[in-house]
C-alpha cells in the first residue's frame, strides 16, 4: 500500500541511505515517507489523482540509467541506487518549471499567485524565466462565461489534471483536450463556453489546477488576479448541505468564507459538489436573521410576506426580551393545558449535541414524546422497514463500499443531483465494470452509467421487487446457507413470491418479463452486490412495504455484512442520521431506545436527574400539525425546519401554524414558518458553530467554527439551554463537548468517541470497536441485533398509490429536488451562484405532453390537485413520463406542497410527496 503499511519488498539506496520500499510505493512515495519533498505537478499529491509522469517535474537520477527518471512513476527495484539531490537532477528540473514559467502571465498578473505550480517552481529555485514564450497556436484565453468558475488558459501547463478531475474522480466527462503538445488545452464539451457546457459545476477542476488556470470567481478580481493564500486561515468542518457528510477546508479572509475545497474525509476523499464548493455563501446574505424579533400586536398570522421588507410584521427586541417572551408563552400553555399542549420540531440541519437536546427539553421539559423532525418526512417508512427486519435503522454498509461490490441497485434515487459525491463513487464502480442497475420512473444521469435502467411505473415498486424476488426463487439463485444461517420467515416469503411471476408483473409495473428476469440473475449472481435507495421508495403510502421487499432482496442473495455488500438508504439531511439517532423521534429515545421500554426511560430520568416523562410514543410531524387543527396543541418550538414549505398539503400546514398561540421559531432566516412566529430567535449558521454530525455512512465529525455569526446571531445549542433555563430546567452547559458527553452516557453507539479523538481524527465510524479503531464500515457479519441474530423476511403485497388518476385530475405529479435547491430554498436560493443556476420555479413534462397542451417550452402551465392550484414555468424533458408532471418543491412562487397528498404509510407515517393526481393546462393569459 501506498501509505507506507503494505509489505516491504524493496530494499534500495536513496541519497547515500538504505530504504525500504513498501509493495505499490513509488521512488517519490518513498522519498515523501523519508521527508524529502521531491516537486509534483500531475498528481494531487498522490492522494486523489494517480501520478502519470509526464510533467517531468520530480525527476531523479538512478545510477547506470543514462536518462533521468520520473520519481512519481518509477518503482523502485532491489538494489538501486537513486539520488535526489544531484546536480543534473535538480538542474533539469528546475529547467522544466523555467520552461513552463516562460509561458505564464507576470507576478503582478498571476492569476493565482499562490498556486501550487508556484511554490514548486519558487522551491527550485526559479522565478524568472531566461526562455520566450512558446509559440502557441491561437488558444482562447479569458472564458468567463460561468458563474462561478473563471478559465485563463494563459495559465495552463497542459497538466491534464483538470481532465482527470472531471472524467476519472467526478466522471462528468465534460473536459477534454483540444489540440496537441504544448498548443494543447482543455475544452468544455464540443468546445462550448464552460457556462453553455453540461458542466454540473463541481468544482474538481478547479481544486485540481495547479497553475489558477481554473480559479473560483469568488476568488479573484475583476482583472482575473487572485491569490489563494491569501487568506487569514482555513478550518476543516463538514459541508452543511446532504448526507453525504464531505469535509471542507474553509478559507476565511476578513471573516466570510472565501472559497471552500474538499479535504480527505472517509465519505468524500477530497471531492465536492456545486452546493458545497459554491453555495457556502448563504450564511452572509443580508437577510440573515441578525437579532431577536417579536411580532407586533396587530400583525396578522399569514404568509404574505414582501420579500423586499420582510420584517414589517415583527420589531426587533434583546435577547433577555425575547428569550422571556419566547419561554414565557410556552410554560403559561403548560400551566393553563398540560405539558401537552406544546410540543416540538427540531432539526437535522443541526448538529447531534442539538438535536440532542432539543428531544431532552421537549421530554424533560414538557414530559411527552410530542417531539419529531424531518426524518418523518423522509426514510420514516425505510427506518421502519429496517428496524422492524434488520434490528437497526442505520445502512448496513458505507456508500464507499460499492468499490468492493460487482453489482449494485440504485432505486428510487437521483443521486447525480442529490447525493452528487457519493454518484461519483457509483459512476466509478460502473466504469470498472460493475453492474449498475437503476430503477426509477424518471430518467436521471445516472441512466448513461447502468447495464439496465429500468424507467417503471410510478408506485409499482413492490410488483417490480417481488417479481425479480419470484425469478430468484424459480431459478433457484438465493443463497440457502446464507438464509439458514441467519434469516427467518424464508418459507413463507418464498410461498409468498409465487404468486409474483414476472409475466403477471409485467402489465403493472411496465418492465417486460424478459428484462425482469436478466436483471434478477443479473443480481442475485453477483458475488457482491449493494442497494442503494431514496425517496422514490419511502415516499409512499406503500414506502415501507417497498423497504420490506429491498430488505427481502439482500437478504435472499446474502448481500448484507461482507465488503462489498449492503442496505443503504441515503440518508438526506447533512444530520439526519445524528438528529435520529440522538432522539428527535416521536417513538424513541437516543439510539432508538423505545420509550415505551420503562428501563430506558429511567436511564433517562436518571441521567437528566428529573421526574418522569410521558411512557406512550408521540406524536409524528404530520400528526402534531393535525393535533393543532383538533385544539390539543397549542403553542410549538420549532427550530431550523420549514413546514410551511416542506410539509404535504401546505395549506392545512399554514392554517395549523397561524391557529398557534404561542410559536417559537429559530432560524437563519426568516423562513415562510417564521412568518407565523410570535418570536423569532436568530441562529448561528452551521459553519458559524462547533458540534458533531453523522453522516449517512454512520460516521461521526466534527464541525467547527469558522466565521463568527452576524449581529446577535447565537449558536443553536446556546439559545435551547437559555430557554430550558427559563423553563425551570436546571441546564447548565457551557460548551457542546458537554453534552456529548452527556449523550455517551445514554447512547451505547457512541463507545470509544470521544469529543477530543474527534477533534483529532475528524471523523469515526459507529460501531468503534475500541480507541484506535476506525469504526465499522460493515455491520452484522456475525448475525443481526435481532432474536438469536436472525433477519427476519417480510413478504409485500400491492397497495396502490392513495389517489390513481381520474377523469377529472388525469395525470400522475411527482415532486422531489434538484442539483442546485435546497428543499424549501430557503439557503439555496439565497446563494449567488445557486439561484444564478437555476434561477426560476419549473416543472418537467414530456415533448410530446406540453405538444398537446399548446405549450412552448419554457412557457406557463398550470397544476391542480385535489388540494391546490399552482402556476410554473415549463421544461421539455423526456426523462418524464408522457403522463407525469415533476415539480421540485424549492420554490415559494409555485410551492408543490400545495398540491400534494397527505395521505400516510401506516407504520413510517410519512406521507405520499411521490403520486397525485394532478389536472395540468396551459396557464390562463397573465394580463
Ligand atoms: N440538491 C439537493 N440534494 C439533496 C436534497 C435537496 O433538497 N437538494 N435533499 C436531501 C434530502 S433530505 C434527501 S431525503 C435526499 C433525497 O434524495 P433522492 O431520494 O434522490 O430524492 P428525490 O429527488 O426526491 O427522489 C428520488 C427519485 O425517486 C424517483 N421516484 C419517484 N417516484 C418513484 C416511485 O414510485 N418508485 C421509485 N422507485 N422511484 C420513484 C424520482 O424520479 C427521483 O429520481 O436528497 C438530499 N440531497
Ligand atoms: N413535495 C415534497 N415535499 C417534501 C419532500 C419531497 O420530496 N417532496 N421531501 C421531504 C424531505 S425528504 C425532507 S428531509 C423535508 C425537509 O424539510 P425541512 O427540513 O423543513 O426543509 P429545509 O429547507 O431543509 O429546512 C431547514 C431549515 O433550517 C434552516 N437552517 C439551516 N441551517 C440552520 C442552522 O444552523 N440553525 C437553524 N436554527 N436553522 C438552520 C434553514 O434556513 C431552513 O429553514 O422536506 C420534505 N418535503
Ligand atoms: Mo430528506
Amino acid at each position: 500500500m501506498a501509505d507506507g503499511t503494505g509489505p516491504a519488498t524493496t530494499t534500495f539506496r536513496m541519497d547515500g541511505e538504505t530504504v525500504t520500499a513498501f509493495e505499490g510505493e513509488t521512488i517519490w512515495d518513498v522519498a515523501k515517507r523519508e521527508g524529502k519533498t521531491l516537486p509534483y505537478l500531475c498528481h494531487g499529491d498522490r492522494t486523489s489523482y494517480r501520478p502519470d509522469g509526464n510533467c517531468r517535474a520530480c525527476m531523479v537520477e538512478i545510477e547506470g540509467e543514462r536518462g533521468l527518471a520520473a520519481s512519481c512513476w518509477r518503482r523502485p527495484s532491489e538494489g538501486m541506487k537513486v539520488t535526489t539531490d544531484s546536480a543534473r537532477a535538480r538542474k533539469s528540473r528546475a529547467l522544466v518549471m523555467e520552461l513552463l514559467l516562460a509561458d505564464q502571465p507576470d507576478d503582478d498578473d498571476a492569476h493565482d499567485a499562490g498556486s501550487h505550480f508556484r511554490d514548486t517552481a519558487e522551491a527550485a529555485g526559479v522565478t524568472t524565466s531566461r526562455f520566450p514564450p512558446l509559440e502557441r497556436e491561437a488558444v482562447p484565453l479569458l472564458d468567463d462565461s460561468h458563474v462561478a468558475m473563471r478559465v485563463n488558459l494563459d495559465a495552463c501547463i497542459q497538466c491534464g489534471l483538470c481532465v482527470r478531475a472531471c472524467r476519472e474522480v467526478q466522471v462528468n466527462d465534460v473536459i477534454g483536450m483540444a489540440g496537441r503538445g504544448h498548443g494543447a488545452y482543455p475544452v468544455f464539451d464540443f468546445d462550448d463556453p464552460m457556462g453553455e457546457s453540461t458542466c454540473v459545476a463541481c468544482g474538481e477542476c478547479v481544486q485540481a489546477c495547479p497553475t489558477g488556470a481554473l480559479m473560483p470567481t469568488s476568488a479573484m478580481d475583476e482583472a482575473q488576479r487572485g491569490n489563494s493564500k491569501d487568506v487569514d486561515r482555513e478550518v476543516a468542518s463538514v459541508c452543511p448541505f446532504c448526507g453525504v457528510g464531505c469535509q471542507v477546508a474553509l478559507k476565511i479572509k476578513d471573516g466570510r468564507v472565501k472559497q471552500v475545497d474538499g479535504i480527505d474525509g472517509p465519505a468524500n476523499e477530497g471531492r465536492l459538489c456545486v452546493k458545497g464548493r459554491f453555495g457556502y455563501d448563504y450564511i452572509h446574505h443580508p437577510h440573515r436573521l441578525t437579532r431577536p424579533l417579536i411580532r407586533l400586536d396587530d400583525a396578522p398570522k399569514a404568509l404574505d410576506v414582501d420579500p423586499a421588507n420582510p420584517f414589517t410584521h415583527f420589531r426587533a427586541a434583546s435577547w433577555e426580551e425575547a428569550l422571556d417572551a419566547a419561554a414565557g408563552g410556552l410554560a403559561r400553555l403548560r400551566e393553563a393545558h398540560g405539558g401537552e399542549a406544546v410540543a416540538g420540531f427540531g432539526s437535522a440541519k443541526c448538529t447531534n449535541e442539538e438535536a440532542y437536546l432539543f428531544q431532552k427539553l421537549i421530554r424533560q421539559g414538557f414530559g411527552h414524546n410530542n417531539v419529531d423532525h424531518c426524518t418523518r418526512l423522509c426514510h420514516a417508512s425505510s427506518v421502519a422497514a429496517l428496524m422492524e427486519n434488520v434490528g437497526s435503522g442505520a445502512v448496513t454498509a458505507t456508500f464507499n463500499e460499492i468499490e468492493h461490490a460487482d453489482a449494485a441497485i440504485v432505486i428510487g434515487a437521483n443521486p447525480a443531483e442529490n447525493h452528487p459525491v457519493a454518484a461519483t463513487y457509483f459512476k466509478q464502480f460502473a466504469k470498472r465494470g460493475g453492474r449498475l442497475i437503476v430503477m426509477d420512473p424518471r430518467g436521471q444521469a445516472l441512466k448513461r452509467h447502468a447495464t439496465h435502467m429500468l424507467q417503471f411505473r410510478p408506485g409499482a415498486d413492490v410488483a417490480l421487487l417481488n417479481a425479480i424476488m419470484s425469478v430468484i426463487v424459480e431459478e433457484g439463485l438465493y443463497d440457502q446457507g446464507y438464509i439458514d444461517r441467519f434469516t427467518e420467515n424464508w418459507d413463507a416469503e418464498k410461498q409468498h413470491l409465487a404468486g409474483f411471476s414476472p409475466e403477471a408483473m409485467e402489465p403493472l409495473c411496465g418492465i417486460p418479463a424478459g428484462t425482469i428476469r436478466e436483471v434478477a440473475r443479473d443480481f442475485a449472481t453477483a458475488r457482491a452486490g449493494m442497494i442503494f435507495w431514496g425517496m422514490g421508495i419511502s415516499q409512499h403510502v406503500h414506502g415501507t412495504d417497498n423497504s420490506r421487499c429491498l430488505i427481502n432482496l439482500a437478504l435472499m442473495t446474502g448481500n448484507v455484512g461482507r465488503s462489498g455488500t449492503g442496505l443503504h438508504p441515503l440518508r438526506g439531511q447533512n444530520n439526519v442520521q445524528g438528529a435520529s439517532d440522538a432522539g428527535l423521534i416521536p417513538m424513541f429515545l437516543p439510539d432508538y431506545q423505545s420509550v415505551t421500554d420503562a428501563a430506558a426511560r429511567q436511564r433517562f430520568s436518571g441521567i437528566w436527574e428529573s421526574a418522569g416523562f410521558s411512557d406512550a410514543a408521540g406524536l409524528t410531524v404530520t400528526e402534531i400539525l393535525d393535533g393543532v387543527h383538533a385544539g390539543r396543541i397549542r403553542g410549538m418550538y420549532i427550530l431550523g425546519e420549514n413546514p410551511a414549505m416542506s410539509d404535504p398539503d401546505v395549506t392545512h400546514a399554514r392554517a395549523a401554524l397561524a391557529k398557534l398561540d404561542h410559536l417559537v421559531v429559530q432560524d437563519i432566516f426568516l423562513t415562510e414558518t417564521a412568518n407565523f412566529a410570535d418570536v423569532i430567535l436568530p441562529a448561528a449558521a452551521f459553519y458559524e458553530k462547533d458540534g458533531t454530525v453523522t453522516n449517512t455512512n454512520r460516521q461521526v465529525q466534527m464541525g467547527r467554527a469558522a466565521v463568527s455569526p452576524p449581529g446577535d446571531a447565537r449558536p443553536d445549542w446556546k439559545i435551547t439551554v437559555a430557554l430550558a433555563r427559563r423553563l425551570g430546567l436546571d441546564w447548565a452547559y457551557d460548551h457542546p463537548s458537554q453534552v456529548f458527553a452527556e449523550m455517551k452516557q445514554g447512547m451505547r453507539s457512541l463507545d470509544n468517541i470521544t469529543w477530543d479523538r474527534l477533534e483529532k481524527e475528524g471523523a469515526i465510524t459507529y460501531p468503534c470497536l475500541s480507541e484506535t479503531d476506525p469504526g465499522q464500515a460493515v455491520v452484522f457479519g456475525d448475525g443481526f441485533p435481532r432474536p438469536e441474530g436472525r433477519a427476519r423476511f417480510a413478504p409485500a403485497d400491492i397497495v396502490p398509490p392513495d389517489e390513481l388518476p381520474d377523469d377529472d385530475y388525469p395525470m400522475i405529479l411527482t415532486t422531489g429536488r434538484q442539483l442546485e435547491h435546497w428543499h424549501t430554498g430557503s439557503m439555496t436560493r439565497r446563494s449567488k451562484v445557486l439561484d444564478a443556476m437555476e434561477p426560476q420555479a419549473n416543472c418537467s413534462l414530456h415533448p410530446s405532453t406540453l405538444r398537446k397542451l399548446g405549450v412552448e417550452p419554457g412557457g406557463m402551465v398550470r397544476l391542480e390537485t385535489r388540494r391546490g392550484t399552482v402556476d410554473v414555468m415549463a421544461r421539455t424533458d423526456r426523462a418524464v413520463a408522457p403522463d407525469m408532471v415533476f415539480l421540485p418543491f424549492a420554490y415559494v412562487e409555485a410551492a408543490a406542497n400545495i398540491l400534494t397528498n397527505p395521505a400516510l404509510d401506516p407504520f413510517g407515517k410519512i406521507p405520499e410527496f411521490k403520486f397525485a393526481a394532478v389536472r395540468v393546462t396551459a396557464s390562463p393569459e397573465v394580463a
